[in-house]
C-alpha cells in the first residue's frame, strides 16, 4: 500500500509514470485472482486429502492456525456418485452428481462450521471443485449418491441440479466413441469424456450459471477461493465466463473487493498442444514438471544433481513465479494417477519426501502445497499398483474415519499426516519468516550437496550425496546461536536437536553426515536463542 501510494505521488509528475502506473494497476488487477489471501504472512496450503470437515475445523484450531498453515485444500464438497465396484474409492468423489454441500465428508451444516472456525484462526479454505464433467457414463440409475438424490447416468439426467442432455457436450464430441482418445486434439480433449466423464457444455449460459452459483455459494460460506479440477478439458474462454460471474470474497474475513484465489489443475509436461499458457490470465496453474523434475533431482536419477538446482524454477523451464502453484507429490501421482511417473517423492519415501518438501518451502518460487496422505495397502504389479483405487480409512459402512490425534502428535488409524512431521512444520514456518527475501548466498558442492539462503532470516543446507558434509558457509544471518529446526526446534531457551553457531561474519560451520536421520539442516531469525 505504502509502495503504491509513493508510486502515485511520483506518477503523478510526468506523463510517463503515470502511464506506467496504469499499466501497474491493470497488471495487479488481472494477477487478481492469482493472489491466496493468505493472513498473517502466511506461506502454504496444505491439502488435507479425504479429511471429514469435523476434523479438518479441528486441526484447524489445534494445529494448523497455532503452527502459521496459510489455507487447507478441502476435498470436492459438492453431491457425488457412490460407488461398489470398487468400494468406495477415493476417486467416486471426482463423479458430481449435483451440487448439493453433502459428501463423504460431512454435509453442509459441517462444512460451514469448518469453513468459520478455520477461518476465525487465519487459515484459508481452499475448495476442490470438479465442474468439467458429472458422473461416469456407465454410473447407472437411482439414488446411489452421497445425499440420496436420484440421477440416471444413461439418460444424462441430475435433477437435483438440474441437468439434462441438452446440458452435455454428447453432440459437441467427434470420436467414435464419445471419449477422448487423442490428446494431441484440442477439441476432443475439451468436448470430448475424460475416462467416460460425462463432460459438460460449459458453453451455455444456463451451465455456466448453474456452475458459478455453486461456486459463490461457496463464496458466500467464507472460502478463500478454488483448485479448478480438469482445466485442460475446459475452453478457457468458459472458464473466464464462469470466473466472471463469481462474487468477492466474504468480507467478515477478507478485505472488500477481494477476488477469490484461483489455482487450476492442468497436467503440461510438454508435448501436447494444450498448455498451461493458455490458462495463466485467468489464475495459477498447477506446475506439474516441479514435482518431476525434484523428484529426479533427489533421487540422482538420469545424472540429475543437486548442485544443477542454483537457477530452479523459471531457469529449469517452469512457468513464471507469479503463475505457479507448486507441490511435491500429489492425491493422483502419488497412486500412479495423473502424471509425474515414479520419479514423484512421496511419503512412502519419507527420508526423501522429507528433503524434498523443505526444499520447495526453503525456496522462493510459486505458492506452496503440501500434501497430507492416508495410508493404503499398496499392491504393484508390473509397475501399477492394483490397490490405487483404496479410499480413506473407514467404517465398515463405508464413511470416514475421524482423524485420532496420539501423544506424540503424530495421527492414527492409517492417516499420515506428513504436514505434521516436524520437519515439515517447522519448514513451513521457515517459509513464513523468510517470506519476501531473495534467494541468497548459494553454495553447492557440484555434487550433491547444497546450500542456499533467504536474505538475512533463513539459511537450509542439504547433504544429498553418500558421503559427510564438512563445511563453513556465508549463510548471511546476524551472529549467534540457531537452533536447527530440522533435528529438533528452539524450546524456550534450548535446542531440542543440533545447534548452529553463526559468527559475527554471518559464517557458520556445517557437519551433516550422510547417515544422519535427515542429511540437513535449517535454521531462521526465530530460531536464534
Ligand atoms: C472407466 C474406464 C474408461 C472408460 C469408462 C467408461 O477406465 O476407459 O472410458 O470407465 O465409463 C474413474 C476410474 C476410471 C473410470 C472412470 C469413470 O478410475 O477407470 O473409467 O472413473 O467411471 C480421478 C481418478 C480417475 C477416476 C476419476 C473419476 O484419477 O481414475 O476415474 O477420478 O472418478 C488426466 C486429466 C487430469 C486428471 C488426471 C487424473 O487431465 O485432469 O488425468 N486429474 C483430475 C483429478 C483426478 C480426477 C479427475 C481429474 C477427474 O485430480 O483425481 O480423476 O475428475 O491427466
Ligand atoms: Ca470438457
Amino acid at each position: 500500500m505504502g509502495k503504491c501510494l509513493c508510486f502515485f505521488r511520483a506518477g503523478i509528475h510526468n506523463l510517463k509514470s503515470m502511464k506506467l502506473f496504469i499499466l501497474v494497476a491493470l497488471f495487479g488487477l488481472g494477477l487478481a485472482q492469482h493472489n491466496s489471501h493468505f493472513r498473517h504472512g502466511r506461506t502454504a496450503i496444505v491439502h488435507l486429502f479425504e479429511w471429514r470437515w469435523a476434523d479438518i475445523a479441528a486441526e484447524c484450531e489445534r494445529f494448523l492456525g497455532p503452527n502459521g498453515f496459510g489455507g487447507v485444500q478441502i476435498s470436492p464438497p459438492s453431491e457425488h456418485i457412490v460407488l461398489d465396484h470398487p468400494w468406495r474409492p477415493w476417486y467416486q468423489r471426482y463423479q458430481p452428481i449435483g451440487f448439493k454441500l453433502c459428501s463423504r465428508s460431512g454435509n453442509e451444516n459441517e462444512l460451514r462450521d469448518m469453513i468459520t472456525r478455520c477461518n476465525n484462526v487465519g487459515v484459508n479454505i481452499y475448495v476442490d471443485v470438479v465442474i468439467n464433467h458429472m458422473c461416469g457414463s456407465g454410473g447407472g440409475e437411482g439414488t446411489h449418491s452421497s445425499c440420496g438424490s436420484w440421477f440416471s447416468a444413461s439418460k444424462r439426467d441430475f435433477p437435483s441440479v438440474p441437468f439434462s442432455k441438452v446440458d452435455f457436450n454428447d453432440n459437441k464430441c467427434r470420436t467414435g466413441s464419445g471419449e477422448i482418445e487423442n490428446y494431441g486434439d484440442v477439441n476432443q480433449v475439451r468436448d470430448c469424456r475424460l475416462v467416460g466423464l460425462l463432460d459438460l457444455a460449459l458453453e451455455k449460459d444456463y451451465v455456466r450459471g448453474k456452475v458459478a452459483d455453486y461456486l459463490n455459494k461457496l463464496v458466500d460460506l467464507g472460502v478463500a477461493g478454488f483448485r479448478v479440477d480438469a482445466c485442460k478439458h475446459m475452453w478457457p474462454g468458459d472458464l473466464s465466463a464462469i470466473y466472471g460471474l463469481l462474487k468477492n470474497l466474504n468480507t467478515t474475513w477478507f478485505p472488500g473487493g477481494s477476488k477469490p484465489f484461483i489455482f487450476q489443475e492442468v497436467i503440461d509436461l510438454g508435448g501436447e498442444p494444450i498448455t498451461s499458457r493458455e490458462y495463466f490470465h485467468l489464475g495459477r496453474v498447477t506446475e506439474f514438471k516441479y514435482g518431476a523434475k525434484l523428484g529426479t533431482v533427489f533421487r540422482k536419477w538420469n545424472g540429475e544433481k543437486l548442485s544443477y538446482t542454483r537457477n530452479w524454477g523459471e531457469g529449469w523451464g517452469f512457468m513464471p513465479n507469479g503463475d505457479a502453484l507448486v507441490f511435491v507429490d500429489n492425491h493422483d501421482n502419488q497412486r500412479g494417477h495423473g502424471a509425474g511417473g515414479a520419479a514423484i517423492v512421496t511419503f512412502w519415501d519419507s527420508r526423501l519426501h522429507k528433503m524434498a518438501v523443505s526444499y520447495m518451502l526453503a525456496h522462493p518460487y510459486g505458492v506452496t502445497r503440501v500434501m497430507s496422505s492416508f495410508r493404503w495397502n499398496r499392491h504393484i504389479v508390473n509397475g501399477k499398483d492394483e490397490n490405487d483405487w483404496i479410499g480413506p480409512p473407514s467404517h465398515a459402512d463405508g464413511s470416514t474415519k475421524s482423524v485420532p490425534i496420539n501423544a506424540d502428535q503424530t495421527c492414527g488409524d492409517g492417516w499420515v499426516c506428513e504436514h505434521r512431521w516436524r520437519q515439515i512444520k517447522n519448514m513451513v514456518i521457515f517459509r513464513n519468516v523468510v517470506n519476501g527475501q531473495p534467494h541468497s548466498n548459494w553454495w553447492d558442492n557440484q555434487s550433491n550437496q547444497v546450500a542456499f539462503g533467504r536474505g538475512n532470516r533463513g539459511f537450509i543446507v542439504f547433504n544429498n550425496d553418500d558421503w559427510d558434509l564438512d563445511v563453513t558457509l556465508k549463510t548471511g544471518m546476524p551472529g549467534g546461536t540457531y537452533c536447527d529446526i530440522i533435528s529438533g526446534q528452539k524450546n524456550e531457551s534450548r535446542c531440542t536437536g543440533k545447534q548452529i553457531n553463526v559468527g559475527g561474519d554471518g559464517q557458520a560451520h556445517f557437519k551433516i553426515s550422510n547417515r544422519d536421520e535427515d542429511p540437513f539442516v535449517a535454521i531462521h531469525a526465530d530460531s536464534k536463542l
